[in-house]
């Protein structure tokens, strides 16, 4: 239990003034060359990582002293060993305190950019797709017993497949607890337990279920145009102003699918004008043979002349260590001068392995992907890096992802982490948060706010991630002048807001020392 991290921002002042006085006491003792050497030393570290090249403004500042004091005061209760830290412990244990904090609240009200990697497939609230989809007219179901993972699994379909399908109005009819029916549906289509996956293979083949379930839903034109715009509706809720998502190619009518999503970011923009839209990269499955990858590519690249503003590229998914590797498919990403075919946004690394499927950011760096999905694996390979920051390749970093497929337990071992300190082009994303009831980007911002960011690490992080979000897409440079503005307006009603609120004025005025 996380007791006690809501506190007046007047203890918490006094706490970070004591933090500071503790730091600057524990060096008195220093001969003063000593202490100048650590003090450069320390400097130059600092300058380097992401955000210290931002200056907050006063206003920024007041924002800034009241989320540093609920930061450090956590950090100061776990490390007296009064109470777990949430991001070095499991998101299933941690989201119900997380989601009860102030610093999650000013998260969410914190505009933050774009989301540049999350799948179509995984981001609706299932809460939503539970009693807005599985309640549409004409919906057949079918229960399958005991996956690998899962005791049981509905599938759902439009049309009636066969006899073994019943109509899920008259499967509902017959429940005596029809909330309890409504629970049990949600409770098979999600990743969530008391207990967390064992490996990221488990996980994976839970997805696998997941993957089957929800399918049901996006082979209909009618559902997944309702899916999409909520999705969408759910992420400007949570702050976000633009999206890239991933969208399957196999199986989708590409030109359908783009005329669809056209014409509800249309309607969305109407209503909600500081939205900047929805751009679609398309995803082909690492098991495939080279001959449907080829096929994939020669669709998106058609996609792309018919549709440059929304579709931006390629990108090939599923659990790295057991499919086809990257290299396996170069000959059909690749024209015969050795060109990519495409532009690329591969994930590549996402793994724990070292001289395995992580090698597949070797191929996606050759390939001259635009960005790299996940790059878990990215600071095992100094050359990787070195593109990463040299080119530079913006990494798309999933921390709660990564934790509840089980790459890393304690956020703080992170690897992106290390990236942060480099100072190297790193945004964050949630990539399936509607399977683990994650935010569409609110649960991650603050796992890289708290658990892979430094103790001192400020708003100034917050702040250049969302520029990131925006900088590292796909987004033209009309496009990107534009968005900057719209983010703009949000950042200083956000800044206000929140001084507003939580009565920052009086509170938070700069330190006297
Ligand atoms: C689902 O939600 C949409 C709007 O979000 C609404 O138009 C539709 O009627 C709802 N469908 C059901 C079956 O509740
Ligand atoms: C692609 O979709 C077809 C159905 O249209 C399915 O049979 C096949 O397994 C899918 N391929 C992959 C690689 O998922
Ligand atoms: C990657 O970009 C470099 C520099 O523009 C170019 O020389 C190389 O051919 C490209 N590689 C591929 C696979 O497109
Ligand atoms: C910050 C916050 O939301 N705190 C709430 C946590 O939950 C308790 C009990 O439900 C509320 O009283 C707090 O306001
Ligand atoms: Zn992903």
């Amino acid at each position: 239990m996380f007791k006690g991290y809501v506190i007046s921002a007047a203890v918490g002042t006094t706490f970070v003034v004591l933090v500071l006085w503790l730091v600057c006491s524990s060096v008195a003792g220093m001969p003063s060359q000593y202490a100048q050497e650590r003090k450069k030393m320390a400097d130059k570290e600092r300058s380097m990582r992401l955000g210290s090249q931002l200056t907050l403004n006063d206003r920024e500042e007041m924002v800034n002293c009241y989320l540093m004091s609920l930061k450090q005061f956590m950090i100061a209760t776990s490390t007296a060993g009064k109470t777990l830290f949430p991001p070095s412990q499991h998101f299933f244990h941690t989201k119900a305190d997380i989601d009860n904090s102030t610093l999650f609240h000013i998260i969410q009200m914190m505009p933050k950019g774009g989301s540049l990697h999350l799948h179509e497939s995984c981001m609706t609230s299932l809460e939503w797709v539970i009693k807005n989809l599985t309640y549409m007219d004409n919906l057949y179901t079918r229960m399958e017993e005991s996956g690998e993972v899962r005791a049981r699994l509905y599938l759902f379909s439009q049309a009636s497949p066969g006899t073994e399908w019943t109509l899920m109005s008259e499967l509902r009819a017959a429940q005596t607890d029809v909330d309890r029916f409504d629970q049990e549906l949600l409770d098979t289509l999600a990743m969530w337990g008391t207990e967390p996956y064992a490996s990221n293979h488990e996980a994976w083949n839970d997805f696998h279920a997941y993957f089957r379930g929800i399918d049901g839903f996006l082979t209909n034109m009618e559902s997944r145009r309702l899916y999409d715009l909520h999705g969408i509706e759910e992420a400007y809720d949570d702050g976000l102003q633009y999206l890239e998502w991933r969208v399957s190619a196999n199986n989708t009518d590409m030109v359908e699918y783009i005329r669809m999503l056209q014409g509800i970011v249309k309607d969305f923009k109407a209503e909600h004008p500081d939205f900047l839209g929805v751009k679609v990269i398309f995803e082909g499955m690492r098991e495939s043979t080279p001959a449907t990858v080829s096929d994939n590519v020669r669709k998106v690249a058609n996609a792309m002349k018919l549709f440059p503003d929304e579709v931006k590229g390629y990108d090939l998914t599923n659990e790295e260590d057991v499919v086809n590797r990257l290299e396996h498919f170069v000959d059909v990403l690749v024209d015969d001068e050795g060109t990519a075919l495409l532009p690329y946004f591969f994930h590549a690394g996402e793994t724990t392995w070292s001289g395995g499927a992580d090698m597949n950011l070797l191929d996606a760096v050759l390939l001259n992907t635009t960005r790299i999905g996940h790059g878990f694996a990215t600071v095992k390979h100094p050359e990787v890096l070195k593109a990463v920051m040299e080119r530079p390749i913006p990494v798309e970093v999933n921390p709660v992802s990564n934790q509840v497929l089980a790459l890393v337990r304690d956020l703080r071992d992170h690897p992106a982490s290390s990236m942060i300190s480099y100072g190297a082009p790193v945004v964050i994303s949630s990539d399936n948060p509607n399977v683990y009831f994650a935010k569409m980007q609110s649960h991650d911002s603050y796992a890289a706010f708290m658990g892979l960011a430094s103790q001192q690490d400020d708003l100034r992080l917050l702040k250049q991630l969302a520029i990131n979000s925006l900088k590292y897409s796909a987004m033209t440079e009309t496009e990107k002048t534009d968005a900057f503005a719209a983010w703009q307006i949000r950042w200083d009603l956000f800044v206000e807001e929140v001084i507003a609120k939580y009565n920052l004025e009086s509170y938070c005025q700069k330190p006297n020392l």
